[in-house]
């Protein structure tokens, strides 16, 4: 197993810091993976922090990392409540999936409360702001302590 976490954001993400920071706070995209780099190092681990807005994009950096990786941290935006595709690709993956989103999505629109992402995932969290994928991360590094 290598020491690498993969952190996928999907559509609009690249957009974070700069409109609706009511819902998701005034940081940026370069934040969150500056955040999550430095996280990963706090426990021996490199964070390989990728963001697309295409489907597919995402579906290959989650086959890259499938196997032999410390894990996967993925917010796959709106295709969270749309994807099976992206469903597919995570229920391929040998490594443990985090699914992190920055907002409650349950206290949102009925639309976001239903996820395909989950059902694939080992975790997930939601509402904790960006300090989502730090907590995410961490538990990465403490299942791969604990050698699962
Ligand atoms: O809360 C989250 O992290 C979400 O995954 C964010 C997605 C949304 O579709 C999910 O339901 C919940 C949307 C990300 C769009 O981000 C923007 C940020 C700033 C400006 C516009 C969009």
């Amino acid at each position: 197993m290598n020491d690498t976490v993969l952190v996928l954001n999907g559509p609009n993400l690249n957009l974070l810091g700069q409109r609706q920071p009511e819902v998701y706070g005034s940081a940026t995209l370069a934040d969150v993976e500056a955040l999550c780099r430095s996280t990963a190092a706090e426990f021996g681990l490199q964070a390989e922090c990728r963001q697309s807005n295409a489907e597919h994009v995402l579906i290959d950096a989650i086959h890259e990392f499938r196997i032999g990786t410390a894990g996967i941290v993925i917010n796959a935006g709106a295709y969270t409540h749309t994807s099976v595709a992206i469903l597919d690709a995570l229920n391929a993956c040998e490594v443990p999936v985090i699914e992190c989103h920055i907002s409650n999505v349950h206290r949102r629109e009925a639309f976001r409360h239903h996820s395909y992402v989950s059902k694939a995932a080992t975790a997930v969290l939601a509402g904790f702001g960006i300090h989502g994928y730090a907590l995410a991360i961490r538990h990465l590094a403490q299942l791969r302590r604990a050698g699962g």
